[in-house]
């Protein structure tokens, strides 16, 4: 094989590596109230300690490989104050997680007002759902079924969406969540 065929060969793996390369890398965002666990589900999907977790003042981001794509996915703190900084977060998401803490009944209703603004949002039409009903562990958690219920999640029409129990503290149903969601972009 003459230099110029090997260059030229070299190129073309390149330029298809570009190619491919954009549809495998995913945004996920991660939001819902403070406490639900978000932080918890970011870091077991990336095997790190859950024992030190602290609430989020700002955001993380891992990079978890799974199903063949690369996800980057953003943790943003669910405090009050901090909602309002939610929307800088909102472009080019390809999912929208949302981790509700299944035990916490008093603020359930908190919880679905905040998810309703977030279906409102612009930047967010279409974006598919993930909702996480955590701390399944807990004796007086509701069941995923009930959070469904509680949410209105069978009124979304304008997107698919998924709800997953889980317990984050024990990694149980997290990577299944992730699962719905990369099948879901691999379909498109
Ligand atoms: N029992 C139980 N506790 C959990 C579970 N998941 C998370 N927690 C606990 O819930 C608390 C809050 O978890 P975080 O992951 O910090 O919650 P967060 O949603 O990131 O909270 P902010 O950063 O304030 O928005 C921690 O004490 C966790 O250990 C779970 O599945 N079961
Ligand atoms: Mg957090």
């Amino acid at each position: 094989m003459s230099t110029r065929t090997t260059r030229c060969n070299g190129l073309l793996a390149i330029l298809r590596k570009l190619r491919s390369n954009p549809d495998k890398e995913l945004r996920l965002l991660l939001l819902g109230l403070d406490n639900a666990g978000k932080t918890t589900i970011l870091k077991s999907l990336a095997s790190e300690d859950i024992t030190q977790v602290t609430p989020t003042q700002g955001f993380n981001i891992k990079s978890v490989q799974s199903e063949g794509f690369k996800l980057n996915v953003w943790d943003i703190g669910g405090a009050r104050k901090i909602r309002p900084y939610w929307r800088n977060y909102f472009e080019n998401t390809d999912v929208l997680i949302y981790v509700v803490d299944s035990a916490d009944i008093k603020r359930l209703e908190e919880t679905g007002q905040e998810l309703s603004e977030l279906l409102m949002e612009e930047k967010l039409r279409g974006v598919p759902l993930l909702v996480y009903a955590n701390k399944q562990d807990l004796g007086h958690a509701v069941t995923a079924a009930e959070i469904a219920e509680g949410l209105g999640l069978h009124n979304i029409k304008d997107r698919d969406w998924q709800i997953q129990s889980c317990i984050a503290i024990e990694g149980k149903g997290v990577k299944e969540g992730l699962e719905w969601a990369c099948k879901n972009i691999k379909r498109k």
